[in-house]
């Protein structure tokens, strides 16, 4: 009895040193810098996740992350476009400097970017989805990007071993893929960067089956501002002044609901029934719903021929009013849809990390490229420094470190991501980075974060939409804009009295004092970025050389 018992313990202490031993390898094992998973999509207006507004969609897997960490109410990005946003992301530097003035001119490859430092400091990286530029991202040990912009379905990727295409819905790809290399390659003794990056909800915004029919039974609130008609000045001022009533650049700009959503390619009406209602020059491309093989074009036409119907009944009587509302649902049916898609797979990646015990030593960031118009201003769309394009989502978790549920209305920009997550991977940033670690502001100390203004500069005009040149400062009380090129026009908006932007008080006696200030703050702050009227007609030049040839 005597002898077994002792056995017994013998057993049990073999049992607690060899667990004690597990415990050991695994604390050893275990990389102590913290994992980074950087999740973008393609166009997300912060309208559109309901952690920060309801009213148009849930997302309650995107509202996990700021309900279990922060939700930056005042993140922008410093070029509301694509490619040069997410040049900014990687490199740090704002778009004068790294070159990467639209989505057309090349990206120079000897810029600096984060994922290759973080590489050399002995992180594993990888890239899934959307990247806009460059087939052959420096600095990835793996990666599977979509080509330029992508397909929603059966899309094509870029992979080290060659191209293939992947049968099935983008979103669910992107996710299968990146879920595939966290289960089967991720090296567990490595800490790692992980970019997770959707092209929806990108134009021309086709959601996945399952979300047909949820959303096109659906009718959205409509913006106070959809009817727009950009006057922005008392015609009485404006003529005392000698300066334009409207403004030009928001009246020319080629993004309007009615004038420039397409019926055919945008609300997907085929062609005979456009060409049958004499709207020839609102068909444009057949283009995405060609990529979907019979049996999912079969679905599609199942929930949206009756849609095609109804239409056809309800045009002759519709004026520009009501064509206006028609396009604008149709419009947010099928980009929600495209979110509920993105959200859902957060969903699966965010429970994955949780299953593997990952979620606790991993910073996880959701943010967009840019923000959008849902109709605000009248528009789809992006590219101006107004609100709702110049904003964007952000929204970080960081277990331990960020308390959970906190809302942070500092001024943040993409220009911030590069230096935030070299400071979280210990690694000192290079010096010549423009942003500024958000790692403080992560860990509530407010008062290390000194930063009054940020600065904007949009480029790409002439171009897609017509959206003039435009470059501006944005403190959290006002926003001057410049447009220039081939205007020469001021916008000053007081963002307490006018969040909405449709009063320019630059001409208004009461704001001289403001117009004196923000006129000087921003000299200030293009001096300190390092731009310049000298390089703004470098770049015009480069423009029209690249259009000659
Ligand atoms: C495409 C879209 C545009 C969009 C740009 C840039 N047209 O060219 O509407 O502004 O992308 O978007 S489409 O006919 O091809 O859909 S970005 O997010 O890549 O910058
Ligand atoms: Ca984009």
């Amino acid at each position: 009895m005597q002898l077994h018992n002792q056995i017994v313990s013998f057993a049990v202490l073999l049992l607690l040193l060899a667990s004690c031993k597990e415990d050991a390898t695994k604390n050893s094992e275990a990389p102590s810098k913290p994992n980074i998973v950087f999740i973008m999509s393609d166009d997300h207006a912060y309208q559109a996740i309901s952690a920060y507004d309801d009213r148009l969609i849930q997302t309650p897997n995107i509202d996990r992350i700021a309900a279990e960490g922060m939700l930056f109410t005042n993140a922008t990005v410093t070029n509301s476009i694509c490619a040069p946003s997410r040049a900014t992301i990687l490199t740090g530097k704002h778009t004068h400097i790294h070159g990467k003035i639209d989505n057309i001119s090349p990206f120079d490859t000897t810029n600096v970017t984060f994922p290759q430092i973080l590489q050399d400091a002995g992180y594993q990286t990888a890239m899934f989805g959307k990247l806009h530029f460059g087939n052959n991202p420096l600095g990835f040990d793996e990666f599977k990007v979509l080509p330029g912009q992508g397909d929603y379905y059966n899309p094509r990727f870029i992979t080290q071993q060659g191209d293939t295409v992947i049968q099935g819905y983008v979103t669910d790809i992107i996710t299968d893929l990146t879920l595939d290399w966290l289960e089967h390659r991720r090296e567990e003794e490595k800490p790692f960067l992980l970019m997770y990056l959707h092209k929806a909800p990108h134009r021309s915004w086709l959601p996945a089956q399952r979300h047909y029919t949820e959303f096109t039974q659906r009718e959205f609130p409509v913006p106070a501002t959809l009817f727009d008609n950009y006057q922005r000045i008392s015609p009485e001022v404006a003529d005392s002044v000698d300066a334009p009533a409207y403004s030009t650049a928001a009246k020319t700009a080629e993004m309007n609901i009615l004038d420039h959503m397409t019926l055919g390619y945008d609300n997907k009406l085929p062609k005979r029934v456009i060409q049958d209602l004499g709207l020839e020059d609102m068909f444009y491309a057949t283009g995405p719903l060609d990529k979907m093989n019979p049996e999912q074009r079969a679905a599609w036409d199942a929930i949206y021929d009756p849609i095609i119907e109804e239409f056809q009944q309800a045009y002759p009587q519709m004026n520009d009013s009501t064509l206006t509302l028609w396009k604008y649902q149709r419009y947010l049916q099928d980009y929600l849809g495209t979110i509920a898609g993105v959200d859902e797979n957060v969903g699966r990646l965010l429970d994955y990390l949780q299953k593997e015990g990952l979620d606790q030593n991993t910073v996880v960031v959701y943010t967009s490229d840019q923000g959008f118009y849902l109709g605000e201003h009248g528009w789809f769309d992006k590219r101006f420094m107004y609100n709702e394009s110049f904003k964007t989502p952000l929204l970080i978790r960081w277990p331990n470190v960020i308390h959970p549920g906190t809302t942070q209305q500092e001024m943040v920009q993409n220009l911030d991501f590069a230096q935030t997550f070299l400071e979280i991977a210990g690694v000192t940033a290079p010096e010549d980075m423009q942003g500024k670690s958000l790692v403080p502001l992560l860990k509530g100390q407010q008062e290390a974060w000194d930063r009054e203004a940020v600065y904007y500069h949009y480029y790409e005009y002439p171009g897609e939409h017509a959206v003039k040149r435009h470059y501006g400062i944005a403190t959290k009380d006002y926003k001057l804009i410049h447009f220039y090129h081939d205007v020469d026009e001021w916008e000053l908006y007081d963002q307490r009295k006018d969040p909405q932007e449709m009063h320019n008080v630059y001409y208004d006696p009461e704001y001289a004092e403001v117009r004196r200030e923000m006129t000087q703050k921003l000299q200030e702050v293009r001096e300190k970025y390092q731009d310049s009227e000298q390089l703004d007609n470098y770049y015009i030049q480069l423009y029209q050389e690249r259009q000659r040839s």
